[in-house]
C-alpha cells in the first residue's frame, strides 16, 4: 500500500528553465510516497514523460569532470567484468558513458531529440522512450544485449513494469542489467529532498530494486555504494535463472538499509519533519544575511534547486542571480521562481559574499576550483545534510 510521506507544495517541471517569462508556467504538485509492501519510495502523481523529455532537455552529464571520469572507469570497470559483445545504454544522454567503448558495439536509447542528436553521429542512436515496443524493434531471438546499462535514467521512467520486462526480453543468457540512481540511505541520511522533483520518480534502495526487479523474471544479485551525486548505488540485475548468486556485498547493504528503517514508514515520516526544518532554517540563514547587505547567489542551476527555490519559496529576493557552466541554460531562467541564470565568468566575481551551493554534489570539485573566492573570504552555504555556511576548511 502506497502511503504519503512528504508534501514538497506546487512545482514547476524541474528542467523548465524559461527563455522569458511566461504566465502560464505548469505546476504539478509534489508529494512523495511508500509502498509498505515492495519499498519503493516514489513521487505520487507522476507527469506526463513526454512533458519532461523534449527536444529541449538542458542537462549534459559531461558537464562535470567527476562524471566524465566516473563513467569512464565503470566503462572501464563493467568491460573487464562482463566482456560484453554488445552494449545498450538507455538514457545516453550526451554520450559521456557510451563513448568509452568501440562504436559497432554499442546501441543508444535517448527521447531527448537534442541530445540523441549528438550521439547519433557516432553511435547507433534511437531516439525514443524505453519500452517494450522499441526493444521488440531492436532486438531479436539472436541478437540481444550481453549489459545494458542506464544512469540516473531507470528512477525516472514512471512505468517501472514495462521498463523491467523490456529490458528481461532484451537480456542475453548471461546479460547483466547495470543501474545507477542515487541512494534513497543517502537522501535520508543527509537530508537531500532536494534529490525529489517531477523526474525522480523513483528514488531506491537495494530492498525496494530487490522486491520489484524478482516480479519481472528478474534478480538483483550484486549492489555497491558510490558517491556519485550526493550517494548512488550501482545495481547488478541479471534473468532470474542466471549463474549469479547473491553478494554479501549486497546483503550487507540490504541489512545496513533495514537497520536505517529503509522498510518503515515511520521513518519517512520523521525524515518529513527534518525537511520543514531545513527549510526553516535555510529561509532564517538567508534573511540574516539580506539584513546585513550580502550579495548571495547560487551556485550551479541544478534541477534539485528548482525543489529547495519552490518548496522553500525564496527567489530573487534572496538570490542575485544563479551561475552554470551549462551553455544551454545561461541567459534563461530558473524554473518557478524566475532567477536570472548567466556564467560563472559572468557572475562570480568579487561582489559575491555567500554563494548557495545549488551542485552540492560536486561540493568537491567545486571547492577545489574555486579556492580564490574562499581566500578572499567569500563562502559558500549549503543545506545537505543541514543549513550551515561552509567555513574556510570544509571539505
Ligand atoms: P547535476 C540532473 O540533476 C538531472 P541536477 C537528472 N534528472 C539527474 O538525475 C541528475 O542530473 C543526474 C553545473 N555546474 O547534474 C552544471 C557548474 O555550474 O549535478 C549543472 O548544470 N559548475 C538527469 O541538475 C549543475 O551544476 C561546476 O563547477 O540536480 C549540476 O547539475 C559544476 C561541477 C557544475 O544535478
Amino acid at each position: 500500500m502506497k502511503k504519503k510521506f512528504l508534501n514538497l507544495g506546487k512545482q514547476p517541471l524541474a528542467n523548465s528553465f524559461l527563455t522569458r517569462l511566461k504566465k502560464n508556467e505548469f505546476f504539478y504538485n509534489l508529494s512523495v510516497s511508500f509502498d509498505t509492501k515492495n519499498f519503493l519510495v516514489s513521487v505520487t502523481n507522476p507527469v506526463n514523460p513526454k512533458k519532461q523529455y523534449t527536444n529541449k532537455y538542458a542537462h549534459r552529464a559531461s558537464e562535470s569532470k567527476t562524471m566524465r571520469e566516473a563513467f569512464k572507469n565503470t566503462a572501464k570497470k563493467l568491460t573487464k567484468k562482463f566482456s560484453p559483445k554488445l552494449i545498450m545504454e538507455i538514457g545516453s544522454n550526451d554520450g559521456v558513458f557510451i563513448k568509452n567503448f568501440p562504436r559497432k558495439k554499442v546501441i543508444a536509447v535517448e527521447p531527448c531529440k537534442n541530445l540523441a542528436n549528438i550521439t547519433k553521429k557516432n553511435f547507433k542512436t534511437y531516439p525514443n522512450f524505453w519500452n517494450k515496443s522499441l526493444a521488440g524493434k531492436i532486438f531479436n531471438k539472436n541478437k540481444k544485449a550481453d549489459l545494458i546499462f542506464s544512469a540516473n535514467t531507470i528512477s525516472h521512467i514512471p512505468n517501472i513494469k514495462e521498463t523491467l520486462e523490456a529490458i528481461e526480453s532484451s537480456l542475453s543468457d548471461r546479460g547483466v542489467l547495470v543501474i545507477e540512481d542515487p541512494s534513497l540511505k543517502s537522501v535520508i541520511k543527509t537530508n537531500s529532498y532536494d534529490q525529489f522533483y517531477d523526474e525522480h520518480v523513483y528514488v531506491f534502495s537495494a530492498l525496494a530494486i530487490f522486491e520489484i526487479t524478482k516480479k519481472y523474471k528478474l534478480k538483483l544479485f550484486d549492489a555497491e555504494e558510490l558517491e556519485n551525486h550526493g550517494g548512488s548505488l550501482r545495481y547488478y540485475i541479471s534473468k532470474e535463472n542466471s549463474k549469479y548468486v547473491k553478494t554479501n556485498r549486497l546483503n550487507k547493504i540490504m541489512n545496513n538499509e533495514k537497520k536505517n528503517g529503509l522498510n518503515k514508514y515511520k521513518t519517512f515520516l520523521n525524515f518529513a519533519k527534518r525537511v520543514k526544518k531545513s527549510k526553516k532554517d535555510l529561509i532564517k540563514l538567508l534573511s540574516s544575511l539580506k539584513k546585513k547587505n550580502k550579495k548571495i547567489i547560487s551556485y550551479g542551476a541544478t534541477y534539485k534547486s528548482t525543489t529547495v527555490f519552490n518548496y522553500c519559496n525564496i527567489g530573487t529576493k534572496y538570490f542575485d542571480y544563479v551561475t552554470d557552466t551549462t551553455l544551454n541554460k545561461q541567459g534563461k531562467f530558473t524554473p518557478g521562481k524566475h532567477i536570472p541564470i548567466i556564467s560563472p565568468e559572468e557572475g562570480f566575481d568579487n561582489s559575491v559574499d555567500f554563494a548557495f551551493l545549488g551542485a552540492w554534489n560536486f561540493k568537491k570539485e567545486i571547492i577545489k576550483k574555486e579556492k580564490k573566492f574562499i581566500n578572499k573570504g567569500g563562502r559558500f552555504i549549503t543545506h545537505v545534510p543541514s543549513v550551515k555556511i561552509l567555513n574556510k576548511i570544509d571539505k
